[in-house]
């Protein structure tokens, strides 16, 4: 009896195995760490420096080193913050325009170590870094290649300095998730001009981490997205053709980095900057002008919701700390999202598709629903449009859909519709185009028994990983 079984039991398995074929990658795929990263999808920016107090947005690089003076400094209290915000990591402005280093440079002589500030014995690197690893927060650098204060810029000599400043950060104050490489570049009379040695900083960085991501206007990790308001393209692709670009004036063009490039030859994928508050360093001007939760959901829309991971800045404040504006505006930003997406109504549902490669249940629907991203429904190699369905035993409210792509295969999707039953028939709710890691579409709310998604273009086989499906709340009473 218990042989019989089996024998069913295996014949079960082979058949299921040979009715379908391999999937094999589409175009450029992320490497495992880019895939690691793109996991993470919302983490913090801190612009902090000489400008938080002398309330300039880009210093001059002249400032006293004794300027950067925070009365009681306290990166545990960002880290926790960042922390209770559901943010799953740091990056800090360990330099910026002004040249000043937040870390005691060797290669410098304007830095923590010059400055009043705890007797020239400060160091806001190894705080942070330390801030992160207590918290289970990943840390992450920004550094400017453009310093007005070095007296080597302007000379082949500075890139050797700036290159020894990379080296001294990851030696010291490593692991580091992402190195945020910024391409701005002042111009015009009296400013210095230096041509950047981007393979050589590249090279430093990846020779002492190579798990780092490097972020530029054309990565190779991860690109800019084009503007600062934090808004991805409704068409995101993660390629890009970054031949023959630079960061910064040499960069693609503003829609390419919007959106990437269909068929790009490199996986690129865009991260979304925008700031807190209206400048990047902290004033005490912009204390009532924090973003609201309304506003930093159509952020989340805009970036998460489109593909993109989100750097959101929170500036730290003159005594060192995220003044309680800031503070405040996170914790219900996170409650809007934790009461809005606690319930994952797809998980009610039976979910079935139109067609699943080889009819194996390798590549069912059910993964859909099975909050696996390393499992995926997927389609015959030859078929390329097909239709996902939820049905529910009683009508539920929506007005959210949540779509994943397995993009370690590659990214498929170019057109999808989000159809609702209704009085007898489908109705069409929402469309879109590309959906890559995560593709958030918001419609007027519905109550229906019944939901299908249409892909009605994609480049290769569909192969997606995850559908959800919410009636999100409105912001404005987060407020
Ligand atoms: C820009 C800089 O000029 C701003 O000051 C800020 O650091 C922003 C994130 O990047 O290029």
């Amino acid at each position: 009896m218990y042989k019989t079984l089996l024998c069913w039991a295996v014949w079960g398995l082979l058949t299921l195995r040979s009715d379908a074929q391999p999937l094999k990658p589409y175009g450029a795929v992320p490497t495992s760490y880019q895939y690691q990263w793109q996991q993470m999808e919302m983490y913090l920016f801190v612009h902090f420096g000489p400008n938080t107090f002398t309330d300039q947005e880009w210093g001059s690089g002249k400032e006293n080193p004794d300027v950067f003076q925070p009365s009681d400094l306290d990166c545990m209290q960002w880290a926790r913050t960042a922390k209770l915000a559901g943010m799953k990591g740091i990056i800090i402005t360990a330099k910026h325009h002004d040249g000043f280093c937040l870390w005691p440079s060797q290669y410098s002589h304007h830095t923590v170590a010059q400055s009043s500030w705890r007797n020239g014995k400060g160091d806001v690197l190894k705080e942070l870094s330390a801030a992160c690893k207590a918290y289970g927060l990943k840390f992450g650098v920004y550094l400017s290649p453009w310093d007005r204060n070095h007296p080597a810029y302007g000379s082949p000599a500075y890139n050797q300095v700036f290159a020894h400043m990379l080296e001294e950060i990851y030696q010291r104050y490593g692991p580091v998730f992402e190195q945020w490489f910024d391409g701005a570049k002042g111009s015009g009379p009296g400013i210095k001009d230096q041509r950047y040695d981007w393979s050589l900083y590249n090279g430093t960085v990846k020779r002492l981490q190579p798990n780092v991501i490097i972020f530029s206007d054309v990565g190779p990790g991860a690109r800019w997205v084009g503007n600062e308001k934090g808004m991805a393209g409704t068409t995101n692709w993660s390629t890009l053709n970054a031949r023959g670009f630079e960061p910064g004036s040499h960069g693609p063009s503003v829609t390419s980095l919007n959106q990437g490039d269909v068929h790009g030859e490199k996986w690129i994928p865009a991260e979304c900057d925008v700031s807190i508050r209206p400048g990047w360093f902290y004033s005490p001007g912009t204390d009532s002008l924090v973003k609201t939760v309304s506003q930093l959901a159509e952020i989340y829309y805009g970036s998460v919701g489109r593909n993109a991971n989100l750097i959101l800045n929170v500036p730290a404040d003159r005594h060192g700390h995220f003044a309680p504006e800031d503070s405040l505006a996170l914790m219900r930003f996170r409650q809007w999202r934790d009461e809005s997406f606690a319930d994952n109504l797809a998980l009610r549902a039976k979910v079935s598709a139109s067609d699943s490669r080889g009819k194996s249940a390798e590549f069912s629907a059910s993964h859909l629903t099975d909050g696996d991203p390393g499992t995926y429904w997927a389609t015959d190699d030859s078929v390329t449009t097909a239709s996902l369905e939820l049905d529910f035993n009683q009508p539920v409210t929506c007005n959210n859909i949540w779509l994943q792509e397995y993009v370690r295969l590659g990214q498929r999707v170019s057109s999808f519709t989000v159809e609702v039953w209704k009085e007898g028939k489908f109705t069409e709710v929402a469309q879109g185009t590309t959906i890559g890691h995560k593709r958030i579409l918001r419609f007027a709310t519905q109550k229906t028994s019944r939901v299908r998604v249409n892909i009605t273009g994609a480049l290769a086989c569909p192969v997606l990983s995850e559908v959800q499906l919410y009636d999100a709340l409105d912001p404005r009473d987060f407020h």
